[in-house]
């Protein structure tokens, strides 16, 4: 299969996370996509191009229009109040605040538009934040003209980003802006299999009143992990969405039997639902060595999740979302890829 491709996601780099009352460096860093497009090439997966520029309209069919106007502001203007460092958040209007104020402060607007700290901005984010939309974009028209599938490999991942919020290293939703284009080209119903360690919360946000866009997500517990205030086992969607959002959340220290049941339950329910596109929101931060994760998949387990999701016989894009143990992201994730292929 084709894989979509942008350096400019190489300019998203030296950001800080807070991990346990410390700024350390940011897990999700450019090495990651580099080891992954390598493995891309040594495993002959196929032809890795570049996108090709979309303008921010795809964006504002998932996103408020004021959130994705504010993105490419964020890094000049936190620049002109003075700071080089990571723009982060540190104020949040939560309960009991006011919801309905407009302060000017970037870092106040950023707490706005953000549920957590987990998204920061240097020079080069907006740059590959929008070459990250462009390559889902671009692998999704691929798939929209008959391939098989796509890969695309995007940085910063998505699926933490909700309509109008950033978070957990993600600001535009790749794989939602992806289904809504399907449906915009005439795709009557799409699926979403988020198979990352954390539960998508900005996808499941963003279709959860809807029926036409199937979400589907196996995860870590969020009562025990991030981002712990959605994703439970309950969320089944609300209004035309009831019955269409799907969670498999699993305990600390899952493998691949129970995983593997899980993604069996998913793949039974977007057979039954009948997608013309299933859109796959491919974390492999489920890897038992990943630094941040508690699941125990192993290198061997992940071509069985291409070969699972290659049975749906459905026009298929491959999003990338998360991962963080570098040295074998690229075995991981690709891994999927050639599964799928057989
Ligand atoms: N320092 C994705 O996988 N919390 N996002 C990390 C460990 C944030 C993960 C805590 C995790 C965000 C796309
Ligand atoms: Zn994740």
């Amino acid at each position: 299969m084709k894989t979509i491709f942008s350096p400019l996601h190489a300019g998203h780099s030296d950001t800080l996370e807070l991990v346990a009352g410390e700024l350390v460096p940011g897990f999700e860093k450019p090495s990651r996509a580099e080891f992954i497009k390598a493995r891309v090439e040594s495993e002959r997966l196929g032809p890795i191009l570049p996108p090709e520029a979309h303008d921010l309209s795809a964006a504002k069919r998932v996103h408020a229009a004021d959130y994705i106007d504010f993105l490419p502001t964020v890094w000049s203007a936190w620049e002109a109040a003075g700071h080089s460092g990571p723009a982060l958040p540190f104020v949040w209007p939560t309960r009991g605040l006011r919801g309905d104020v407009r302060p000017h402060a970037t870092e106040a607007r950023l707490g706005f538009y953000s549920f957590d700290g987990g998204a920061p901005f240097v020079q080069g984010t907006w740059d590959a934040i929008k070459s990250s939309y462009d390559v889902a974009l671009t692998a999704a028209a691929l798939v929209n003209n008959g391939e098989r599938a796509a890969f695309a490999l995007c940085r910063p991942p998505g699926h933490h980003a909700g309509s109008a919020f950033m978070g957990g290293y993600c600001y535009i939703n790749n794989a939602a802006v992806a289904a809504q284009w399907f449906r915009d080209q005439g795709a009557a119903r799409v699926s979403i299999l988020d198979v990352d360690y954390h539960h998508g919360n900005g996808t499941q946000e963003i279709f959860y009143a809807r029926g036409d866009v199937q979400v589907l997500n196996l995860h870590c517990d969020p009562l025990t992990e991030y981002p712990f205030f959605l994703g439970h086992a309950d969320e089944r969607g609300q209004d035309a969405g009831e019955g269409f959002n799907h969670n498999y959340p699993m305990p600390a220290g899952t493998t691949w039997e129970r995983w593997s049941a899980a993604l069996d339950d998913a793949c039974a329910r977007i057979t039954d639902y009948g997608p013309d596109a299933v859109i796959v929101s491919l974390g492999v931060d489920t890897f038992e060595k990943d630094p941040i994760s508690e699941f125990k998949l192993k290198s061997s387990d992940y071509p069985l999740i291409g070969r699972r999701i290659a049975g749906l016989s459905l026009p298929t894009l491959f999003v990338m979302e998360g991962g963080y143990a570098v040295e074998e992201i690229g075995i991981n994730t690709v891994g999927v890829l050639t599964g799928f292929e057989g």
